[in-house]
């Protein structure tokens, strides 16, 4: 395994099991191991991009793609009260898994400001 290579590979690739909402070829999405909140899914690039801070101009794409991805995930998932969007970027940022994810978090009403 490559230093790229995180838990969301292995659900990538079918490795490991995952509650997979939305796939196609440039991004995944699945619901959360640990939900914090009654919808909690996570929306990722295929491509392994370790953090936010990682991302490039040759991304730009792929970063516009994967947000309106997030806002379709949100709307197929019945979210039409609202939800909240979060990227963790590095250790203070709270990141625990180094592939670029972005939470999609709703079914209940969200606190600010987060812990
Ligand atoms: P973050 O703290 O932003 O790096 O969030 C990582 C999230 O990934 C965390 O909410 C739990 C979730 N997670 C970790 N391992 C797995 C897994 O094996 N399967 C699924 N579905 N989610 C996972």
């Amino acid at each position: 395994m490559s230093n790229s290579e995180t838990i969301f590979t292995k659900i990538i690739r079918r490795e490991i099991p995952a509650d997979i909402v939305y796939e196609d070829d440039l991004v995944l999405a699945f619901r959360d191991v640990a939900p914090q909140a009654p919808v909690h899914i996570l929306v990722i690039p295929k491509k392994p991009i370790p953090k936010l801070e990682e991302a490039t101009p040759d991304d730009h794409g792929l970063m516009g793609h994967l947000l309106l991805k997030v806002k379709q995930v949100a709307q197929e998932a019945g979210l039409t009260n609202g939800y909240r969007v979060v990227i963790n970027n590095g250790f203070d940022g709270g990141q625990t898994v180094d592939h670029l994810h972005i939470h999609i978090l709703g079914g209940r009403a969200m606190q600010w400001p987060p812990g």
